[in-house]
């Protein structure tokens, strides 16, 4: 067998084996979380931030979500948004969110806003960014879900007269606090920490790692590529997660 073939037979063992072991830490254990980011919702066609097609016209996520690019331009920032709100509209759960939906002792924490593990089946969903589907009025702070894409106007008005906002988390605006100290919690308890699909960039959210791995926990990376979490995790699966989770649950 020459050498490339070796090598791809060899991978292919490497890979099978930690699929083995992280089932076996799976089977073991009663309370599993999934950390979840962009890469899990790649393969339905949702854009990644970091990605190739993560950019939006010129700009970069970090320029456009956040408190000032929206105070400075409103409308500029509900377009991307609304294009986003299109494009998410006509894509579907992929392998990847159905298997985690169907793993009944998992609890999904996501930083997506994307909607598509709750669409998969996934209940109790922590969405730790918040919602792309979620509309909060600038004004009175009245909150409603709208699945309308288009959103006819843009930017979208609440009863009040206020204009409303995407019910997402900015770069430099705090997480709801309700829904990080269940993260946390959720996190500390866990005997399995999976972390799907996410590039480690982001904090606080990318800390969870390290607090699963601080309280005891396994934690299991599955990415395409090494990122920076993956020198604090207990095993990583390189490979698509549509592919992967449903091997390992
Ligand atoms: C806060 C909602 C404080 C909006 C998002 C300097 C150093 C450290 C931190 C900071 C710093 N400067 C500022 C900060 C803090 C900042 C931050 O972390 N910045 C980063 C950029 C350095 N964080 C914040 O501002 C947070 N708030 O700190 O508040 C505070 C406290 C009290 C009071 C006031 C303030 C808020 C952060 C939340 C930002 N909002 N989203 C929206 O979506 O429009 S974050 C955004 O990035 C998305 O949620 C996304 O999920 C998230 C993280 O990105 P990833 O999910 O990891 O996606 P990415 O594209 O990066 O990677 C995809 C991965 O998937 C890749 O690894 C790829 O290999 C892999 N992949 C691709 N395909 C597949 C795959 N894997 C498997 N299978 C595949 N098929
Ligand atoms: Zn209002």
């Amino acid at each position: 067998m020459e050498r490339g073939a070796r090598d791809l037979a060899d991978e292919r063992e490497r890979v099978l084996n930690a699929i083995a072991e992280a089932r076996r830490w799976l089977v073991g254990a009663r309370r599993v979380v999934a950390l979840t980011g962009a890469g899990i919702s790649a393969e339905s066609g949702v854009p990644t931030f970091r990605g190739p097609q993560g950019l939006w016209r010129e700009f970069k996520p970090e320029e456009l979500a956040t408190p000032e690019a929206f105070a400075q331009n409103p409308g500029l920032v509900w377009e991307w948004y609304d294009w986003r709100r299109a494009l998410i509209a006509g894509c579907v759960p992929n392998a990847g969110h159905l298997a985690l939906a169907r793993y009944e002792k998992v609890r999904v924490v996501t930083q997506n806003v994307d909607g598509l593990h709750a669409r998969a089946g996934s209940a109790e969903v922590l969405e730790i960014h918040g919602s792309i589907w979620r509309l909060v009025c600038t004004e009175c702070g009245a909150a409603r879900e709208d699945l309308t894409v288009p959103l006819k106007p843009l930017p979208p008005r609440c009863g009040c007269g206020g204009m409303e906002r995407p019910g997402v988390v900015w770069f430099g605006e705090a997480l709801r606090r309700g829904v990080w100290a269940e993260s946390e919690r959720l996190v500390r308890s866990a005997e399995v920490l999976l972390v799907v699909g996410t590039s480690g960039a982001v904090y606080p959210a990318a800390g969870l790692a390290h607090t699963a791995r601080v309280a005891g926990a396994k934690v299991i990376e599955i990415n395409l590529e090494r990122t920076a979490l993956s020198r604090e995790v207990d095993l990583s699966l390189l490979g698509p997660s549509g592919e992967i989770l449903p091997q390992l649950v």
